[in-house]
């Protein structure tokens, strides 16, 4: 009977311990160091006991005439590196040195532009004293009349140059270029969108989803994204507008749109227009075999819509051509013109 009680007992205290010890979350500690000759890190209270998982943030400030580089330690990623303020979710102790460095060199971020056509946002305060490392980003902005063009010069990121923002880290002397285009002639426009405001009639060709998407935007913020399904033996096509209503027949058309994917593979993908002349017809206006991933491609082409159009149907879409379509991609800027 006395061994069963002292089991009891025995049972109750581990069951109590262990209970309670849940209710104290793991802390760690976050040392921070840096060199005060070169600046200072605003440190937030309570730093010797973090509760796990905790977002810390640490800003270094560097002193007149020193340039924070970046955050040295382990357990941090390349961009936290760079980061500044450092925001970190603390899941170990850590230990930080915020490296500063004297300013002996400034470089030039030169855009030529008219500014006539349109301006930048996002330039330094002073684009001739940049401090080495400074990221910048750059957006376009055309005025009324204009549009963004493209990017150019041999500092320009070319992954970029399509896209009106552009980010660039300042590490030596940047010399790019930034041209904008006329405005399409209202009197010539039959479909002109940027889906800024809505997804201007396009919809899915097949079984893929189409929606409008800010992750990817060659101007503006957003673009539409083409997803297909991936059910058992869905048909994918693509997206398409019906330009039925827009068209007159006998009259040609310039018809243009800008695609993006993000594979590192080179896809293949296809401009066409589909309608009834008394058959199905199905042109193909530019085929790109290979469309490279991480850019903004251009589509464009001419074509006369037929005498004999009939039925609703005078469709443009983009399509990669082959069977098993499984790619995701974007499109953006389409315009549709009256040929002069
Ligand atoms: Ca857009």
């Amino acid at each position: 009977m006395k061994k069963a009680l002292h089991l009891l007992v025995l049972l109750l205290v581990v069951s109590l311990a262990t209970g309670c010890f849940g209710f104290f979350k793991k802390t760690y500690s976050v040392k921070v160091s840096w060199n005060e000759e070169h600046g200072d890190v605003e440190l937030p209270a309570g730093l010797d006991k973090v509760k796990d998982g905790t977002v810390v943030k640490l800003e270094a400030k560097p002193n007149e005439g020193f340039y924070f580089v970046e955050w040295k330690g382990e357990g941090l990623t390349d961009a936290q590196k760079k980061q500044n303020p450092l925001q970190i979710a603390v899941k170990q102790n850590l230990e930080l040195e915020a490296i500063f460095a004297e300013i002996t060199v400034t470089y030039t971020l030169n855009v030529e532009y008219d500014a006539e056509q349109g301006s930048i946002e996002g330039m330094p305060a002073d684009p001739t004293k940049v401090i080495p490392g400074t990221q910048v980003t750059l957006k376009a902005v055309p005025k009324e009349g204009y549009r963004f063009g493209q990017w150019g010069g041999d500092d320009a990121p070319e992954n970029q140059i399509n896209q009106d923002r552009v980010q660039i880290t300042v590490d030596k002397d940047i010399n790019i270029t930034l041209t904008f285009v006329e405005a399409p002639n209202r009197d010539r426009v039959v479909h002109d969108t940027s889906f800024e405001s809505s997804a201007d009639g396009w919809v899915p060709r097949g079984a893929p989803t189409v929606e409008r998407v800010t992750e990817q935007a060659r101007t503006g913020d957003y673009s539409i994204k083409v997803t297909p399904s991936s059910e058992q033996g869905a048909w994918n096509g693509g997206a398409l507008v019906n330009l039925f209503d827009q068209v007159e027949v006998g009259e040609k058309y310039v018809f243009s749109g800008w695609v993006y994917h993000a594979e590192s593979e080179p896809k293949r993908m296809v401009m066409q227009l589909h309608y009834n002349d008394g058959g199905e017809q199905y042109k193909w206006v530019h085929d790109i075999e290979e469309m490279p991933g991480g850019v903004w491609t251009k589509f464009e082409g001419e074509y006369t819509v037929p005498e004999n159009l009939v039925g609703s149907v005078f469709e443009l879409y983009f399509e990669p051509p082959n069977d098993k379509n499984e790619l995701v991609f974007y499109i953006d800027d389409v315009l549709v013109l009256k040929a002069e």
